[in-house]
């Protein structure tokens, strides 16, 4: 039986290949190597067989991870003691110490949870007609390991958030207390609000504190999400369960024929990849290029869980809450679904497809059809990200999952069909754009500089449209999230945008060395004394500096300088 779940390793530290994949001839040669050792069909096994170490006949729920990168260092160092001949004589060795290995949990994960669904949030309304919600980030353990106790960071419980809800034109008001023991925020992913609301890094909310934004709901229905922004540390709060969904409701989405019944057959579906050392603990630390990556699935905080679909058509509202990994969404036997919402809300029409690739932070609203007495499981397929060699499998481009069960009982409920038509998606006109900006992403930098909470990167003037082209700038992936704004593709290296990203977006996928080229309004909310964020949404990057700020500024309005220090830690980018 082969290890299906465990990440060989690399002999070099993450940053260090880092480093060197930033060469793109190391890269070329790289990949020059890896396609010489595959067609000659190596196969070098690494780490213990099933034979060799019980544990991992436990499949992908046993964790054994760190065994296997002891075990993986030793044969590194044998490796490397006869490198030379490994070279001339098979060169299998070496090649794959240096690429890692794909990691696969298909047809081994054992659905044996029932789904968890995050609980609605249930508000009060005040007297002045607001919807006050109340969340208090704290440490805590759960159980996702039989027998073994894993310590967590949960938002009003010990592992991700409750559900919030709120409809357009409703004025929310949010109390955010912090019982951790040191500094995070709360940023509403999506969300379309005044500066001072957004919960990034000028937002600290110091522990035993609490911080109260509120705004207006003003923006389509949509699946949105919160998560913390801490300066320097998104990754970890977000790694060990600080996330939750934020699902906006409109008139517009109401009146279609579409399923809405929380929990019934519109479900929530974090998720997010995440390693058990062998004590039960979420790893941190262990970083390819595009950050960590894990080689177990929770889905809602579940782990190998499964869904007991009640009716004929089912909403699946995907959220990669991962901070590295990108999916490839499909379903086992390939059926097809209906992509009816991105990350800003409806698509104009439903979408059929067999695949949606989501990268970190993005969502998308698929609606499947089931029969009566079926089982099919929501998968990852190895996601197209568009790099070449060793950058692929570097950046989880070969790895697959079984995400989630749907299982059905002798009878299903009916549903009515999808609609043919969604809603209006008014497209935005470039000839409008008053402004068109660069931003090349690379290692460590957008357009050459690492994040400063001192600086002010990009003022923009409230009620324009502006148009941004976004790149990565070499040959690794990256993402693209602005805060504030929906935007919309207006073409990919100049072709127009597939079907799936032809909606709102507030995050998109950067394949490598390919112009995006993004068409946005800010329409209000000037404030030149606080800015927003816009970034890299693989967290690790975002950490280490791939995030730059930008002010909406009411025309000819000076800028001010932002009063941007209180609760601010020093933080280092890691020169
Ligand atoms: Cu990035």
């Amino acid at each position: 039986m082969r290890r299906m779940w465990s990440i060989t390793r690399p002999g070099l530290s993450g940053t260090e290949l880092l480093e060197v994949g930033e060469d793109h001839s190391f890269n070329l040669m790289l990949g020059w190597v890896v396609a010489v050792v595959e067609s000659i069909g190596c196969a070098i096994e690494y780490g213990p067989t099933a034979e060799e170490d019980p544990v991992t006949t436990q499949g992908p729920r046993g964790h054994p991870a760190a065994r296997g990168r002891t075990r993986s260092r030793l044969v590194t160092i044998a490796a490397a003691a006869v490198a030379g001949l490994a070279l001339m004589l098979s060169g299998c060795g070496i090649v794959d110490t240096v690429t890692g290995r794909s990691v696969s949990t298909v047809d081994e994960v054992e659905f044996s949870q029932e789904l968890a669904i995050p609980p609605l949030a249930e508000p009060r309304v005040d007297a002045d007609g607001r919807r006050v919600f109340e969340l208090t980030t704290q440490s805590g353990e759960r159980e996702f390991l039989s027998g073994q106790t894993t310590q967590t960071w949960g938002i009003n419980g010990d592992y991700l958030g409750p559900t919030l809800r709120a409809r357009r034109g409703e004025k929310v008001a949010i109390n955010v207390r912090n019982e951790l023991d040191e500094v995070t925020t709360m940023h509403w992913h999506g969300m379309h609000l005044p500066a001072t609301a957004d919960g990034g890094p000028h937002q600290p909310i110091n522990p035993g504190e609490t911080w109260s934004p509120e705004w207006t709901i003003d923006q389509p229905a949509a699946t949105l999400w919160y998560h913390p922004h801490p300066h320097g540390e998104t990754e970890k709060h977000v790694y060990r369960g600080l996330a939750g969904m934020f699902i906006l409701d409109d008139d517009v989405e109401a009146a279609l024929e579409l399923p809405r019944e929380y929990g019934v057959d519109d479900i929530p579906v974090i998720v997010q990849d995440k390693t058990f050392d062998d004590d039960g603990q979420f790893t941190e630390g262990d970083r390819e290029h595009a950050g960590m990556l894990g080689d177990t699935l929770l889905v809602n905080g579940t782990l190998g869980p499964y869904l007991e679909v009640e009716r004929e058509l089912t909403r699946l509202r995907l959220l990669n809450g991962s901070t590295a990994r990108t999916y490839g969404f499909g379903f086992s036997d390939d059926r097809q679904f209906a992509l009816i919402a991105t990350d800003g809300g409806l698509l104009s029409e439903p979408h059929d497809t067999g695949r949606i690739r989501l990268s970190p932070g993005e969502r998308a609203e698929i609606v499947v059809e089931m029969q009566p007495g079926e089982r099919v499981v929501l998968r990852s397929y190895p996601p197209e990200l568009g790099t070449d060699g060793s950058a692929t499998r570097k950046a989880g481009g070969e790895d697959s999952f079984d995400v989630l069960e749907l299982r059905t009982g002798a009878t299903l409920g009916d549903s009515p069909p999808i609609p043919e038509v969604l809603v209006d998606v008014p497209r935005l006109d470039p000839s409008e754009a008053s402004e068109t900006r660069q931003f090349e992403l690379r290692t460590r930098t957008i357009n050459g500089q690492q994040m400063d909470m001192d600086r002010i990167d990009e003022v923009v003037i409230v009620g324009t449209t502006e148009i941004w082209e976004v790149e990565s700038g070499h040959g690794q992936i990256h993402n693209f999230h602005i805060h504030d704004v929906q935007f919309q593709v207006l073409d990919i290296d100049g072709a127009p945008p597939p079907p799936e990203l032809a909606g709102w977006k507030d995050t998109i996928f950067l394949p490598p060395r390919t112009p995006i080229r993004l068409i946005m309004r800010f329409s209000d909310y000037a404030d030149s004394s606080m800015p927003y964020m816009y970034h890299c949404h693989l967290l690790w990057h975002e950490d280490r500096g791939l995030m730059g700020q930008f002010v909406v500024v009411e025309p000819g309005q000076g800028l001010e300088q932002p009063s941007l220090d209180s609760g601010r830690a020093d933080h280092d980018h890691g020169e």
